[in-house]
């Protein structure tokens, strides 16, 4: 018997500097209600979902810094969505800042929790691969310093079962990376849940803008059919404060080829009936990974961050 289940991703239009938390919950509880409305059992909600994109600025104050964390979950503010999913019976996926004490540590993390339909968290995911800068670019006319406000997740890429299916996290620029999807696709993850938040300006160099997109979609598309998973995608879209955020939220099947999208840049559910057999065709062939890998050939992945250049290769 197929195991099947109707997923949504739930993009997010902007959230400005000024919104509340509040005024964001009862917007997701709205595409929570939308989402039940159509048969769904999960629901994927952005990275960062509650806030504003607040990397793009320096701050004066680590006071100033902190007031877009979250020191516990649920909290005053988020609640209701807790309770609604579980009223709804509706598992979903949503990103927050995390602040915690840790290991005698205050630390900050960039964080996405999967939550059962009971309202339980099942599942924690900090963001490893964090993009940007630790220092102000000059002259930028915003800045991406998630490496200044946040740490490296200590969780590596755990999987979990839920849904009856094995289901991963990843947050944003994650995505964008093989390895983080082919650690995954090893503890047999068939859907891989993730939100983003890419700006439709690279401040690092000129690239045209219709890149922005491109790349968001061929690299969830090629590590989908990699490793034979669905994906669901959550973007945060629009002008924040007046800058831009690609949307594209998406569904991507394992054949890595997409099955739903969105059609706005604001707030819209992006439903698909998801089949986890339709991977197990991917997973038995092309990308048997314990009959094809030939992991004798792999260490220099694990073994080196950079580039070298041998001299008989250069
Ligand atoms: N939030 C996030 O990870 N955004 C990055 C932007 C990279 S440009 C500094 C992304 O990969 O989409």
């Amino acid at each position: 018997m197929s195991r099947r289940l109707v997923a949504a991703a739930a993009q997010l239009g902007p959230i400005h500097r000024a919104d509340s938390r509040e005024s964001v919950v009862r917007r997701l509880v709205d595409l929570m209600r939308q989402a039940a409305d159509r048969g769904c059992g999960l629901v994927v909600y952005p990275e960062l979902a509650l806030t504003t994109f607040f990397p793009r600025w320096l701050y004066d104050s680590q006071d100033e810094v902190d007031a877009w964390f979250e020191s516990e979950m649920p909290n005053a503010a988020t609640r209701p969505l807790f309770e609604e999913a579980k009223r709804l019976g509706i598992g979903f996926h949503l990103g927050y800042a995390e602040l915690c004490e840790e290991d005698g540590a205050t630390r900050r993390f960039n964080t996405a929790i999967l939550v059962g339909p009971d309202g339980e968290i099942v599942g924690k995911y900090r963001k490893i691969h964090l993009p940007g800068t630790a220092e102000p670019v000059p002259d930028a006319p915003f800045q991406h310093l998630e490496k200044r406000y946040f740490e490296v997740g200590n969780l590596g890429f755990p999987v979990w079962r839920a849904h009856d299916a094995i289901v991963g996290m990843c947050i944003c620029n994650d995505r964008r990376w093989p390895e983080t999807f082919r650690v995954m696709g090893l503890k047999g993850a068939e859907m891989v849940v993730l939100g983003y938040n890419t700006p439709d300006f690279n401040i690092h160099v000129d690239e045209p803008k219709h890149l922005r997109m491109f790349h968001n979609h061929v690299t969830m598309q090629a590590n989908a059919y990699q490793n034979g998973c669905w994906v669901i995608a959550s973007a945060k879209a629009g002008h924040e404060d007046g800058f831009g955020l690609i949307g594209g939220s998406c569904i991507i099947a394992p054949t890595g080829e997409i099955a739903s999208v969105a059609m706005t840049e604001d707030d819209e559910l992006v439903t698909c009936e998801v089949d986890f057999s339709l991977g197990e065709y991917i997973r038995r062939t092309v990308f048997n990974f314990e009959k094809h890998r030939r992991i004798e050939h792999y260490g220099i992945i694990t073994g080196q961050t950079g580039v070298v250049v041998s001299p008989e290769n250069g």
